[in-house]
């Protein structure tokens, strides 16, 4: 069997791992150190960008890794796309694992949005009290509505000042669960969420405690990633590892 290398950052990914170790795979996860403190995992992990797709295309041939699977998330466009050409370059095979997208049930009231700039677009009101759930990058495209409040749930403590005026930062890093996201809207009088469409279990407490509170959702629909091989369950990047990547199909 040959060796693996998980983009990680993601539920999946660390699923992944623990399937992976358990089944005696080699393997190593990598994160961007986007993070103070990453979850430990059960395989070798490595931290910090590769420097582009030639700096992976080096990683790959130095570690003598035959796959890559690419479990770091919808909206992590730029290692996708990295992971797709440099997996092409050093001729290695690569299979993306995420989730399927959330899809609005009865009772959601969300307005989707093509990307973050729409969403910000869209909050061009009166000023509300806003649950900004989508994390730290791309809060400076909200400076453009500085009349709302915005309660913002970051990983991390912020170390350089936010670019919005009003704001309320809770330092927490999910899975959440639908009560605890519940109390939080009550406790800060949420009246409308945004939300980046993740899919999963990780992210989506705060979609059900919209539903149950009848708030509207801003959805922030996922970019576009050029075409690859994907699933969404570890089982099946499992199954893909052994009767597809082993076997250099
Ligand atoms: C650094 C690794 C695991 C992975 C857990 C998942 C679930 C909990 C929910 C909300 C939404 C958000 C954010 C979120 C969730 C999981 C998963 C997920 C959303 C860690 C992690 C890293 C990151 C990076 C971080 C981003 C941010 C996004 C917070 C670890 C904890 C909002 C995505 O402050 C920052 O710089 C944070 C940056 C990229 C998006 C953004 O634009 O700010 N994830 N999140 C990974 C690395 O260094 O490579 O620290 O352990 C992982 C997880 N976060 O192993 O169990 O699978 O999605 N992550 C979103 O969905 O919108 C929070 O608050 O409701
Ligand atoms: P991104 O914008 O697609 O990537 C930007 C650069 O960060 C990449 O070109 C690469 O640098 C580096 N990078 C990203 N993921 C990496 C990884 N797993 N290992 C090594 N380098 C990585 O990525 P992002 O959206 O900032 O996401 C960063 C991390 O947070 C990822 O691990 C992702 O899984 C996790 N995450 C992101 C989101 C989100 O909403 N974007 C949500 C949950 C988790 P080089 O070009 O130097 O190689």
């Amino acid at each position: 069997m040959g060796k693996t290398l998980i983009l990680g950052g993601s539920t999946l990914a660390t699923a992944l791992a623990s399937e992976m170790a358990a089944a005696g795979r080699p393997a190593v996860l990598s994160y961007a150190g986007r993070t103070e403190s990453p979850l430990a995992q059960p395989v070798p992990t490595r931290t910090g960008g590769f420097g582009g797709v030639g700096g992976l295309v080096t990683f790959l041939n130095e570690n003598s890794i035959t796959s890559v699977i690419d479990a770091t998330h919808p909206f992590a466009v730029q290692m996708s796309t990295h992971a797709i050409e440099a997996a092409n370059i050093a001729g290695v095979n690569l299979l993306a694992l995420e989730p399927d997208p959330w899809a609005a049930a009865p009772g959601d009231k969300w307005a989707c949005v093509a990307d973050i700039e729409a969403a910000a677009v869209a909050l061009a009101d009166v000023a509300q009290r806003i649950f900004l759930a989508i994390g730290r990058l791309n809060l400076a495209s909200f400076a453009s509505q500085p009349q709302h409040h915005y309660l913002l749930r970051l990983v991390d403590r912020p170390k350089i000042p936010l670019p919005l005026p009003k704001t309320t930062v809770i330092v927490e890093r999910g899975p959440f669960t639908l009560e605890e996201d519940v109390a939080l809207m009550k406790t800060h009088e949420i009246d409308l969420v945004v939300a980046k469409n993740a899919g999963g279990e990780g992210a989506r407490a705060k979609i059900d405690a919209a539903r149950s509170l009848k708030l509207p959702v801003i959805m922030i629909e996922r970019p576009a990633i050029a075409e690859r091989r994907v699933v969404s369950t570890v089982s099946e990047a499992m199954h893909w590892l052994v009767h597809e990547a082993d076997l250099g199909v």
